[in-house]
């Protein structure tokens, strides 16, 4: 398998010379001016960063090596039966820009099930988390605990040129992902008194032995949900907090697990991940308060009340999109297909007919729309997985995909450690006194 990726010298489709060519041609023009908000204003929209995997549009959503979900769901190998894109075939197209063909997609989903056991120290780690501590939180103990047996790090240790890094980044990517359904299988059962983690079946793929580690392999619509929800949620270019975080330890040449684990207490935070477990908690609370089959009028008093407390209506918004995200069309026409009568279904839709006009009207957030993590929860409800505060280690497993293929490339690239410039309050008065 790594022969076939298209990194090593000897690939005609090796993109080190074409970044030499665009920094000598380009490197020193400038994509227009960096203004005092940049800095205090989160860096919204400031160009910095560099990846190929995908790319996200405003308007349009995102791309994953400029194909979208719509195009991603035709065009990627599924399983036997099944009519969603397996994850495997997009990690493949993500890394190498390729559509895989099914038998490569197979082999993919081979070497991860071969490679899917955890140490038992990171079981034994796990055993020991009380059930009190937040999935989120064992599972990036867990992640961290998985550099013990780093390639990279060993690698390293031994004193491997700059050009071998990738090698080794790209094995220890691999044992990564292949890992992460055992370690999130696990916390699930421990967590919620579910028993002992079953065996991965080598002949399945990926997504159906997450869900059969969780206890839904019987329910293939459950599985062919993993397969859509791992490919949607695997990528969002490089500046979202769990991507940039990974590539961003990834430069000081701590290893996968070490940068994936930072990257998942990004996406633990509230703002980011997290908001899928959010959306459940506030629906659920909103059903309680106003009741089930609710009126748009009280629907729309709650809004208000979650606004007025200086809370955000979680699963709406976003720092980069301006119209609804094709992750939550994608999602939708899932339920339409699979659960169209839902009762919570019905109060996504009808809270989606509402939102947006009342955050329009509060006048504050520049995306009134939809995100991703409006819509997961209600998916995994329905299916029974109605722990919610479990779902953010779905997105988790998911965000792994994008997050090690950027990981790869920028050690393939030689990407430098990164080290933006810090300034004082006080300094920036001075520079611009009497301008
Ligand atoms: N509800 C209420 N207020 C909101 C809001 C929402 N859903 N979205 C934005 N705002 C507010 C902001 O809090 C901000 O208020 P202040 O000026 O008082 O600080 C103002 O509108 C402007 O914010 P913005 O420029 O539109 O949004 P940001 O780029 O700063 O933040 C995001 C983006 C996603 C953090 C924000 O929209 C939000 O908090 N949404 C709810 C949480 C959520 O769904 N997060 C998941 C995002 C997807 C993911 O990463 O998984």
């Amino acid at each position: 398998l790594f022969l076939l990726f298209p990194i090593g010298p000897v690939s005609e489709l090796n993109p080190v010379p074409q970044v030499k060519a665009i920094r000598a041609e380009h490197g020193k023009k400038s994509f227009g001016p960096v203004v005092v908000d940049h800095l205090y204003g989160g860096m919204r929209g400031l160009p910095a960063l560099i990846w190929d995997g995908s790319v996200l549009d405003a308007e349009e959503g995102i791309r994953f090596r400029g194909k979208t979900i719509p195009e991603c769901q035709l065009l990627l190998p599924k399983a036997p039966g099944g009519s969603e894109p397996l994850p495997e075939g997009l990690f493949w197209l993500l890394l190498t820009g390729e559509v895989p063909t099914p038998e490569q997609t197979k082999e993919l989903s081979r070497d991860w099930a071969a490679r899917a056991a955890i140490p038992e120290f990171v079981e034994e780690l796990l055993d020991r988390c009380p059930t009190t501590l937040h999935p989120m939180s064992q599972f990036s103990l867990a992640v961290i605990a998985l550099n013990h047996n780093s390639s990279f790090a060993k690698a390293y240790a031994e004193g491997i040129s700059k050009k071998e890094y990738w090698g080794y980044v790209f094995e220890d990517c691999m044992d990564l992902i292949a890992k992460l359904p055992n370690i999130a299988g696990r916390i699930f059962r421990n967590v919620y008194g579910l028993g002992k983690v079953p065996s991965i079946d080598p002949t399945k793929d990926y997504s159906w032995n997450l869900a059969h580690l969780l206890g839904f392999s019987d329910n293939e619509d459950f599985v062919e949900l993993m397969r859509l929800y791992i490919t949607i949620h695997s990528d969002h270019e490089g500046g979202n907090v769990s991507a940039h975080t990974g590539k961003l330890v990834g430069s000081a040449l701590s290893d996968p697990f070490l940068a994936y684990g930072a990257a998942l207490n990004g996406l633990a935070g509230p703002l980011h991940g997290l908001a899928n477990q959010e959306v459940l908690v506030w629906l659920r609370k909103m059903q309680s308060k106003i009741g089930e089959d609710a009126s748009d009028e009280a629907v729309k008093e709650y809004v208000w009340s979650t606004l007025k407390g200086g809370q955000v209506v979680p699963g709406y918004g976003h720092a980069v999109l301006r119209k609804t995200d094709p992750r939550y069309i994608a999602q939708r026409e899932f339920a339409l297909k699979h659960l169209p009568n839902d009762p919570l279904f019905k109060l996504v839709g009808q809270v989606y007919s509402i939102v947006p006009g009342i955050l329009l009207e509060a006048g504050k957030a520049k995306n009134p729309w939809p995100n991703v993590d409006a819509h997961s929860g209600v998916l995994l409800t329905y299916y029974g997985l109605n722990q919610m505060q479990y779902y953010t280690v779905l997105f988790g497993v998911s965000r792994a995909f994008g997050v090690a293929a950027q990981l790869i490339w920028d050690r393939a690239l030689g990407a430098p450690l990164e080290r933006p410039k810090s300034y004082s309050s006080e300094a920036i008065k001075s520079m611009f006194a009497g301008k």
